[in-house]
């Protein structure tokens, strides 16, 4: 029975991974705008796969505000929040909460139920760009870079990068400062994040959602940070809209 259950996982991640190789669309981070994108681009009959650091899926939904694992939203974000399934409850002043765990949770189902693969622990450490167009990410187990150790990657390639790795915008800083590249901001380069300012973040969010160069795209706080929006917690309708967002001006530039 051993040697078959090892067999039986091998098997099938290796057939998960080894299809995974060319996506038109390769995710990296799995927070609330990279999750919703997913689903959205493989129920609109993309090849999607998500690449995610962490063991858990999820990123900054879990923990709610400071650990209390409550998210608060806007009523124009109840619809998002049927199409998952999700429980709210009505708050005051046109604001819904909604539990973390729920949505998180749900999220994660939603992207995988329609067809995205999410590959956890694996963390993207580069792009790969061709004649002006990134066209892929360099991936490699996360454990391999916090040890430290000397391990080459594999690659990946895609269609369109979209990058959703929250505040750091990872890999818009990375085409930046290490390609060399001029992204489509007021400045050609990262603007940075600026304090919290909750109403003017939320819709900055959804604002400073785009195509920062052909083939790279970010969304939620990695578009914030890219284009210079204001932070704003754990409210959480702009991070729905902006995964929304993103997914339809992937759509819009990958049609065959
Ligand atoms: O930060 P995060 O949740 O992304 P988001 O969609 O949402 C932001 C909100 O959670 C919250 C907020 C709400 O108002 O402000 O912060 O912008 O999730 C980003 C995910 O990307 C992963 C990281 O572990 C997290 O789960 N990530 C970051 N860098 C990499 C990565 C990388 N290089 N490779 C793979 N995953």
């Amino acid at each position: 029975m051993e040697e078959k259950i090892s067999k039986f996982i091998i098997k099938s991640f290796f057939e998960k991974l080894n299809d995974s190789l060319t996506v038109d669309v390769a995710i990296v981070g799995a927070g609330p705008s990279g999750l919703i994108a997913a689903k959205a681009l493989a129920e609109a009959g993309k090849k999607v796969a998500v690449f995610e650091s962490k063991l858990a899926p999820g990123g900054g939904i879990w923990g709610g505000g400071m650990l209390f694992n409550e998210i608060v939203l806007q009523e124009n974000i109840v619809p998002i929040l049927e199409e998952y399934g999700i429980a709210f409850r009505r708050a005051e002043d046109g604001y819904v909460t909604a539990d973390a765990v729920e949505v998180a949770s749900a999220l994660i189902y939603g992207a995988v139920h329609a067809g995205v693969r999410i590959f956890n622990t694996v963390r993207v450490e580069d792009l790969m760009m061709r004649d002006g167009k990134v066209c892929g990410v360099v991936i490699n187990w996360n454990p391999v870079a916090r040890l430290e150790m000397h391990v080459d990657p594999l690659v990946i390639t895609s269609k369109a990068v979209l990058d959703g790795t929250g505040h750091p915008s990872e890999l818009i800083s990375l085409a930046s400062s290490k390609a060399g590249i001029t992204l489509d901001t007021p400045t050609g380069k990262v603007m940075g994040e600026k304090p919290m300012w909750m109403e003017n973040g939320e819709s900055s969010t959804v604002m400073n959602t785009k195509r920062l160069y052909p083939g790279l795209y970010a969304s939620g706080m990695a578009a914030n940070n890219a284009m210079g929006g204001f932070r704003m917690g754990p409210i959480f309708g702009g991070m729905f809209l902006s995964g929304k967002k993103v997914a339809g001006l992937i759509m819009e530039d990958i049609q065959p």
